[in-house]
């Protein structure tokens, strides 16, 4: 019922090998990352919205998120689990991420206990990645690129290499700012440089893009 919804990527990883976690948690500290992370995600017109996002995660990626910002607040929280079944209040759980984009949808059954959602986005980890590229559903990836010493960096977990499958395309740093326009997330708009330029913060170098499957 969900593939009328957008569904979409959005992550973090290196240039070279795509490394996106150490030990359960993210290698790095990107606050402007973090900051676009959390725009682009959140519903426009925040807690006042009638409908949310969805951010579908896997169970590692919610024992990730420190307490106090979860459940991630303006957004509905969907965890993947094989075996636990409740992640507490604002959670709702599936235990698989096709039975969880099928539940989602703008216009729930009465009965559901999932409220409507405006827009889908999964947000890791690897497993879940590289389930989501995989599914017909998923149609966008919001790239933040790492330009980081992948040695120094002791990544211990990776997204598959989805750039080099000829299944998905970049687009011009321009589509990014014109479709974040369309999706109202005019203040994420304000973080993305010119020209895909680097952001620089922590010692590190990073840019952001937008990937569309091709069709
Ligand atoms: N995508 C991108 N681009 N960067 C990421 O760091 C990222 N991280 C995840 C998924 N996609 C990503 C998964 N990890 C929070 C913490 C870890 C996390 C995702 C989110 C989190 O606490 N977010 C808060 C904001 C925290 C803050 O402002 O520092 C939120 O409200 O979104």
């Amino acid at each position: 019922a969900a593939v009328q919804l957008p569904v979409a990527l959005i992550v973090a990883a290196t240039h070279a090998s795509l490394g996106i976690g150490r030990a359960g948690t993210l290698p790095w500290r990107l606050p402007t990352d973090m900051a676009l992370f959390r725009l682009v995600t959140s519903a426009p017109g925040g807690s006042t919205a009638s409908s949310q996002p969805a951010v579908v995660m896997g169970r590692k990626s919610w024992e990730s998120i420190p307490k106090k910002f979860r459940p991630l607040r303006n957004r509905v929280n969907v965890v993947l689990s094989r075996t636990v079944t409740d992640f507490g209040p604002g959670t709702h759980t599936f235990s698989s991420l096709s039975q969880a984009l099928s539940a989602l949808s703008p216009t729930p059954p009465p009965a559901s206990t999932i409220p409507p959602v405006s827009s889908i986005y999964i947000i890791g980890g690897a497993e879940i990645y590289t389930e989501a590229f995989k599914h017909p559903a998923t149609s966008r990836v919001f790239l933040t690129t790492v330009y980081a010493d992948e040695e120094a960096l002791q990544c211990d977990t990776f997204l598959p290499d989805f750039r080099s499958t000829g299944e998905w395309e970049q687009k011009p740093t321009a589509d990014l700012r014109r479709l974040l326009n369309d999706l109202e997330c005019h203040e994420a708009v304000q973080l993305i440089p010119e020209d895909g330029d680097r952001v620089k913060e922590n010692g590190l170098e990073y840019a952001f893009s937008l990937w569309e499957k091709r069709r």
